[in-house]
């Protein structure tokens, strides 16, 4: 079988199915597109119009999280939990953090003041609610790494570019969310799930943007 991910270099959902793919050791092709100008032949596979697309063979994969319990199904699914409320929990938060992305994502790209500190605050909230939920750790899960992890570490990362300096973790009122997000972040196939020049490409789509944050970082 052969598998072949769409992707789009600085895509925080994308990413998370490279965590996966790495994390189990698995085989696969990659392609990047430009999203500003997505070729035909993706506009014609990918039904939202959106990456990642997995081809498995002819057949073809969308939405991050369905891609992911799909990578773990096929190679022995340790990494959703076996119990259903749990696992349907797992689904639940990996969703939540979806939404996180969302907000991330418009927080970054705010070109004001008032936008950025709206989509802050509602990260920060969001934040606050994964801090109550951790437990001792090491994982989401406590001892299990699970999908959830995979799902969340992209935005650590994204969190953490130009040295942590537009980081919204406050490590005094989210210690174990801080101490997750840096967990995560040292994992091999977290730290290898991006390309090399992802900062520099993540940053310069801000600088485009007329990013509000980036301008408080030069400030
Ligand atoms: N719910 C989707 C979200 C994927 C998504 O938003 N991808 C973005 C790039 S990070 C995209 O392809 N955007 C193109 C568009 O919206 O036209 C998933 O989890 O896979």
């Amino acid at each position: 079988m052969s598998l072949h991910l769409i992707s789009f270099k600085t895509c925080p959902f994308v990413q998370r199915a490279v965590i996966t793919l790495k994390h189990k050791k698995i085989d696969f092709d990659i392609t990047y597109i430009d999203l500003a100008n997505p070729p035909g032949w993706f506009l014609e596979i990918s039904p939202l119009q959106k990456v990642p697309v997995l081809k498995v063979d002819d057949e073809i994969l969308f939405e991050s999280a369905v891609i992911n319990e799909y990578l773990d199904e096929i190679t022995g699914g340790e990494l959703q939990p076996r119990d259903p409320l749990a696992r349907a929990k797992n689904r639940a938060w990996i969703e939540f953090a979806s939404d996180m992305l969302g907000n991330f994502y418009r927080m970054k790209m705010s070109k004001d003041k008032e936008r950025y500190d709206k989509y802050r605050d509602r990260l920060v909230g969001q934040l606050q609610r994964v801090e109550k939920r951790l437990g001792d750790g090491p994982w989401f899960n406590g001892e299990d790494f699970s999908l959830a992890d995979t799902a969340f570490a992209p935005l650590f990362r994204q969190n953490s570019v130009a040295g942590g300096k537009l980081s919204v973790i406050d490590p005094e009122s989210m210690p174990k969310v801080s101490a997750w997000a840096e967990r995560l972040l040292a994992l091999p196939e977290v730290r290898d799930s991006v390309v090399d020049e992802f900062e520099d490409l993540y940053l310069a789509a801000m600088e485009k943007n007329g990013s509000y944050s980036l301008y408080r970082l030069a400030a």
